[in-house]
């Protein structure tokens, strides 16, 4: 009989809220590491904040906004070692930077150019998965072969609430729980999939509920809450690299920003519900607690976001400064004997571009 492991309901948390629901503390973190991790969040935010503004500028085409996403992002990362496999959707475009990625390359990303593409060796970071759940099968291969070959390392799957939904969802899961594949299955429960709400998506209970059903522990986390974060995966890595499998983790929060710069969310969201969220986003919660234990001064903040700003500032002058693009690009490495209308395509191609 296969055993049905446990599903938590709570949601964890480690950051209170400075009055009644008292911070705890991670153990095993130092205050270098909590200053990094505060690095690691305000590189996202700069990145995040930088983005829509030269998206209103015209240097980068349409852009997944992931404000308040920084805390599962940064958290869950932090947990993995270099030699781990991250494979990111499009809500975690920028993941890269973690890694050492210049901003530029995913600026280029986002500007369409093939400056934007990365070898994922180089990084240990996968393409940016745009068709929804379709890169959890390839992680959950990844991490498979991982453990056949014995590397002791493991990968990490970020999608959202909507692509639980998904064939693709459910066929990496389970292939990873029956292959007891070391693979952090990261949902970013952000209660909406473009305007579709949770409510419609899913009758479970909670989407970490599913988990459940593939035989693999559950976990539930107040996803703004950096730390807490950082230890549900922290948990999930152990457990994939002592050889016992997979591990879904929901990490909940609440879509406080357009879901891209294409969409306007008034049409569909309570953006009084957006509000209240906005007043307890992640990296403000992450930095009051900083503040709380002493870890986190003014200065040291101000040069930490000046920073980020200076390597985006010096990331958008060098995308903007990569050459145009061949159009052949479009054509190639498609047919082996590519049709005859592909040549003519292309001249009509090179004749606008001009
Ligand atoms: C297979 C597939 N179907 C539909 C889409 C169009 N689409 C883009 S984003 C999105 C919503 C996904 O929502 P969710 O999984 O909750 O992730 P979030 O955007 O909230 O991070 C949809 C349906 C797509 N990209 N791929
Ligand atoms: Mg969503």
């Amino acid at each position: 009989m296969a055993q049905v492991l446990g599903v938590e309901d709570e949601l964890r948390q480690v950051i209170g809220d400075g009055d009644t629901t008292p911070d705890r503390e991670v153990e095993g973190l130092s205050e270098a590491d909590l200053l990094r991790l505060y690095r690691d969040l305000i590189l996202l935010r700069t990145y995040d904040e930088r983005s829509v503004v030269y998206h209103r500028q015209g240097r980068i085409g349409t852009y997944a906004i992931f404000w308040n996403h920084e805390a599962m992002q940064a958290g869950s990362a932090f947990a993995l070692e270099r030699s781990d496999w991250i494979f990111p959707s499009y809500r975690e475009s920028a993941i890269g930077l973690l890694r050492g990625m210049p901003p530029s390359t995913v600026l280029s990303w986002w500007r369409g150019h093939p400056a934007g593409w990365w070898n994922p060796a180089d990084y240990n970071v996968a393409s940016i998965c745009v068709p929804i759940a379709t890169h959890i099968p390839h992680a959950a291969g990844l991490a498979w072969g991982k453990r056949l070959r014995g590397e002791g390392s493991c990968a990490i799957a970020y999608f959202g609430d909507g692509a639980t939904s998904e064939g693709s969802f459910h066929e990496g899961a389970n292939f990873a729980a029956v292959m007891r594949a070391p693979l952090i299955l990261f949902c970013n429960n952000n209660h909406w999939a473009i305007s579709t709400p949770l409510e419609a998506q899913t009758k479970a209970e909670s989407l970490a509920a599913k988990a459940a059903g593939y035989g693999m522990p559950g976990i539930r986390v107040d996803g703004t809450d950096v730390l807490a974060v950082y230890e549900a995966t922290r948990e999930a890595v152990e457990r994939a690299r002592a050889g016992d499998g997979p591990t879904f983790i929901e990490a909940v929060s609440y879509r406080t920003a357009p879901h891209a710069t294409a969409d306007d969310p008034k049409a569909y969201i309570d953006m009084e519900r957006v509000e209240e969220e906005r007043k307890r986003e992640c990296v403000g919660r992450y930095e009051a607690y900083l503040q709380r234990l002493g870890v986190l001064s003014d200065e040291h903040a101000q040069q930490v976001r000046a920073e980020a700003a200076a390597l985006m500032r010096e990331g958008i002058a060098a995308a903007e400064a990569e050459p145009p693009a061949d159009p052949a690009l479009l054509f190639e490495n498609t047919f082996v004997d590519p049709p005859a209308s592909f040549g003519r395509d292309l001249d009509e191609l090179r004749r606008i571009l001009g």
